[in-house]
């Protein structure tokens, strides 16, 4: 039988274990990046471990997300986060100069190699035949610190695409239609390998975004071929010697096949308050929107930016509707620059930001009350754009731009206008300046926003308190603890950003979860979906949280759990998951001798309700014994002493 493309570059990496689905993986990591909402914390961890230097032949720091410089805290990270990396024989990328996924598209990707990220995007490097994965700050620190990188071998569904699109139809709604089939948690525990005849068709730029948002139907990753349309673009980024092609074995057998025609894809639309919550633009056109913004995570590529500033060269909006342009890389804004799109932007009324994630986090551009806004980002749970109950839409540039023209949601088949077909330049402008190469004895600047670190002792033998929160499916890791202008610069201040841990679904849980004493949390399926912020389990952890019972755990958020030293255990039936109420009063006796000895089967007593019900979980060795030492970094750091 012949192998997949994900099964030929795990095999080419794989250091230790059977590439069998579920069963557990190291693989040798080339390189890694981290941004600055999560590099803090995991330069803080990789500070830790003593270790003088990085292994991965390439590590990268972002500067992205926290570019809202509202006092000293965020330009203080910043500082610390350049000066770290230079002594630790990392790459800085200044900030200003985009957003890591699209820089690290530009100007680093290697077809055939494994780049681990500490970001749940870091898949968009799909579109360049890398095996790119998402995974908590200290996983990256670890990586960082070993060059191997630990996980459980994915299942590997074929997508196959057919045909091409057809005008205003684009790579966003190919994978909102991934999203319609599949789900928000339909790609757990799975690579979702794209093949077929229809992939000659998009360019790396279009894979980059279906690579992008495969994040948001919980696939570990995403992963295209390399061809001639690879070639082209390290052509055009000058990095020609970086290519080589490479696709999966013509005999190669996947777990299930998805088959998507390309022709037949229409412009779709994700509503409030969920990316998988997907229909046709056409089923909610004529709502009216006060607010459209094109580019910040996803769609901020030349391409994606190019479309709408052709559209509006040559058709004026009526200057209602509020508009931001927020590209990709300073690299894609040079290129736009060019080629007269930024020109156009302007005379249409854009507020152009600087390249950055900005506003898909919060991070400013928040909408009103009641106000509809039409973003390209990858991401709409309720709240995360700034504003209580906001009611973002994620949709095409395409779309995007004809919402703006109209003043509402429109389908950009509707426009009656020639479509603008966008062909990729031959050469992007290329200024590396801002991207700085490691360099000894500079002084790491450390802020007073950046607190020591916590480290949790090693397991309690029983476990025991009260359910703090009880919350359904589907709970994300904003929910659990946001981010935007006011929490994101706490990143490096636990005890600080801990005061916001379920924020918007219960502003009381930090103060009752210490009065407990900490305790439980109870959640349904898919819980910690989205993000690979660790500190969603870091400021838990903090306070006080032993464990978290849930029907089923998102892959990056289980392992951060682990990671923290909290449990994550699943419900053995999920019917009892309806017997159990918030203070009600649980305990799990003698967790720690039973995890020594290998359980999967625990028994929880819940004293309040008199009544016992089971949890199972499917530890690995490995992750039993980070449980038992109280988290990965003590591990860690046994392991290298
Ligand atoms: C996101 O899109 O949710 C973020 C903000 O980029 C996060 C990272 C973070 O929370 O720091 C992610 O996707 O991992």
């Amino acid at each position: 039988m012949g192998l997949t493309l994900a099964e030929k570059i795990i095999k080419a990496h794989l250091l230790e274990g059977a590439m069998e689905p579920g069963s557990e993986i190291t693989l040798k990591v080339d390189q890694t990046l981290t941004q600055d909402a999560t590099g803090t914390m995991a330069f803080l961890e990789f500070e830790a471990m003593g270790i003088p230097t990085v292994k991965p032949s390439f590590c990268i720091q972002y500067v992205d997300h926290n570019l809202l410089q509202t006092d000293h805290k965020n330009m203080d990270d910043h500082l610390f986060l350049r000066t770290i990396a230079a002594k630790y024989g990392v790459y800085f990328s200044a900030p200003g100069n985009g957003i890591s996924h699209f820089v690290h598209m530009e100007r680093f990707t290697k077809p055939g190699q494994m780049l681990i990220g500490a970001d749940s995007h870091t898949p968009t490097s799909a579109g360049s035949s890398m095996i790119s994965i998402g995974a908590g700050g200290l996983d990256v620190s670890v990586a960082m610190a070993t060059g191997k990188y630990t996980l459980r071998m994915p299942r590997i569904v074929g997508v196959k695409l057919t045909n091409q699109l057809k005008p205003w139809c684009t790579a966003k709604d190919v994978i909102l239609e991934v999203l319609r089939r599949i789900n928000v948690d339909g790609g757990t525990g799975k690579i979702l390998e794209y093949f077929g005849p229809g992939v000659k068709t998009l360019s790396v730029e279009e894979r980059s975004t279906i690579g992008n948002m495969g994040a948001e139907t919980g696939a570990t990753t995403s992963v295209f071929p390399s061809d001639e349309r690879t070639k082209e673009y390290f052509a055009a980024e000058k990095r020609e010697k970086d290519f080589i092609p490479l696709e999966a074995d013509s005999n190669a057998e996947y777990a299930n096949i998805i088959e998507i025609d390309l022709s037949k894809v229409e412009p779709l639309i994700a509503c409030p308050y969920s990316p998988g919550n997907v229909k046709p633009v056409r089923e909610v056109a004529g709502t009216e929107a006060q607010q459209v913004m094109i580019g910040s995570s996803t769609n901020s590529g030349y391409r994606d930016l190019m479309v709408g500033a052709k559209v509006l060269e040559k058709h004026l909006p009526s200057f209602e509707t509020a508009f931001h342009i927020i590209p990709g890389s300073r690299q894609i804004l040079e290129t736009m620059n060019r080629d007269n799109g930024l020109a156009a932007y302007l005379r249409a009324g854009a507020r152009i930001a600087e390249p950055s994630c900005n506003a898909c986090i919060g991070m400013g551009n928040a909408p009103g009350t009641d106000v509809i806004s039409v973003r390209t980002f990858p991401r709409n749970w309720e709240g995360r754009s700034g504003t209580e109950h906001d009611q973002v839409f994620l949709s095409s540039p395409e779309t995007a731009v004809a919402t703006y023209l109209k003043g509402k949601i429109t389908d950009p088949r509707d426009l009656g206008i020639a479509y603008p077909k966008i062909v990729e330049p031959k050469e992007f402008v290329i200024d590396d300046r801002m991207i700085f190469a490691p360099r000894k004895g500079m002084e790491v600047h450390r802020g007073p926003n950046i607190k020591k670190l916590e480290v949790k002792k090693a397991l309690e033998p029983t476990l025991s308190g009260k359910v703090v929160i009880k919350v359904g499916d589907d709970i994300s890791t904003d929910h659990i603890l946001p981010a935007g202008a006011e929490i994101l610069p706490l990143r490096s201040n636990i005890p600080a950003i801990s005061e916001y841990v379920f924020h918007q679904v219960d502003p009381g849980f930090p103060k009752r979860c210490k009065a407990m004493g900490g305790g439980f949390i109870i959640g349904g399926k898919n819980y910690g979906q989205g993000s690979s912020r660790e500190h969603a389990a870091i400021a838990p952890m903090h306070l006080g949280i032993k464990a978290v019972i849930a029907k089923a755990f998102a892959r990056i958020h289980k392992s951060n759990l682990i990671n923290s030293g909290i449990l994550p255990m699943e419900f053995s039936s999920n019917e009892d998951y309806r017997e159990i109420d918030a203070n009600d009063e649980l305990e799990i006796q003698n967790v720690a001798q039973k995890i020594k000895e290998g359980a999967s089967e625990f028994k929880v007593t819940n004293k309040t309700k008199n009544r016992t019900f089971s949890v199972k979980n499917d530890f690995s060795q490995r992750q039993r014994r980070i449980l038992l030492e109280g988290g990965l970094l003590n591990y860690t750091k046994r392991m290298i002493a």
